[in-house]
């Protein structure tokens, strides 16, 4: 059964935002077209029926704006995590007080453990946690623990390449799963109708679900036909400046 989402959180970009951490060779964002593309996302939020809460810019936090990473929020309890990347560790801070807005049950990830939600994948009741430069084992096994006393399962799958499972990864229910090359032979994923996004559109792996629509990056057509064939119903959505920063649509929200 699919998961039905009502809410998202999203934090506005802030000013900062042009020294957010980065890999690319593209250059810096553009803050106000960051924020355009930004008010645009939320639109489609809304559009896919979701109830939107839009958290003020936090300018002491140039990545704030990718948001996914900082929490978990499932059907039954929230889990506030502990970013590897030393400058966002501080995010975390106010979340516990906003995820209690919407949840009677907030749980956290403690140090040693370190974890970033864009490396979590929900399917069902399962979670699919990638061991990552962000996340390690004792982050995830501290999540899979937290995940069991809910009734939830967890397991690990461990990346090379990728800077979060969700980079190259989608699920989009229905047993289908949007997955880059490099996740495309994986045996934890052996039971999925595989959807296998072409190299040279590999960002568009990152593609979100909700409520029966995909939201798909602009600009990745081969992509969006797969989907397309698959029978979603897409919406295109340009997200240049978060890309800029490694940060794909899902980073973008937290959805539950
Ligand atoms: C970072 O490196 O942390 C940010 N510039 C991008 C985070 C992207 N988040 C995600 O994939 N869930």
């Amino acid at each position: 059964m699919s998961s039905f989402f009502r809410n998202a959180i999203v934090r506005t970009p802030c000013r900062n935002i042009i020294n957010g951490i980065s890999s690319s060779s593209s250059g810096k964002p553009d803050y106000s077209v960051s924020l355009t593309q930004h008010s645009e996302y939320v639109r489609a939020l809304r559009e896919c029926g979701l109830t939107v809460t839009v958290l003020s810019p936090d300018n002491d936090f140039p990545d704030s704006t990718f948001i996914e990473d900082v929490a978990l929020c499932t059907l039954r309890c929230a889990v506030i995590t502990n970013p590897g990347a030393p400058s966002r560790s501080g995010e975390i801070a106010g979340m516990k007080q906003i995820l209690y807005g919407f949840y009677n049950n907030v749980e956290e990830i403690m140090s040693p453990g370190t974890l970033e939600a864009g490396d979590i994948m929900m399917v069902e009741n399962h979670f699919y946690i990638g061991i990552s430069e962000r996340t390690n084992t004792s982050g995830a096994g501290q999540m899979i623990r937290i995940l069991e006393k809910y009734g939830f399962t967890g397991s690990t799958v461990v990346l090379s390449q990728i800077l979060h499972l969700k980079s190259g990864s989608s699920y989009l229910e229905n047993n289908n799963m949007l997955v880059s090359n490099e996740l495309a032979n994986r045996k934890e994923f052996d039971s999925f109708n595989r959807i296998v996004v072409p190299d040279s559109e590999s960002y568009a792996a990152n593609s979100v679900w909700i409520n029966g629509k995909v939201l798909v990056p602009e600009g990745f057509p081969v992509t969006l036909t797969l989907i397309q064939n698959a029978g979603y119903d897409t919406l295109t959505l340009e997200v240049s400046e978060f890309r800029k920063l490694d940060g794909g649509l899902s980073c973008l929200s937290l959805r539950f």
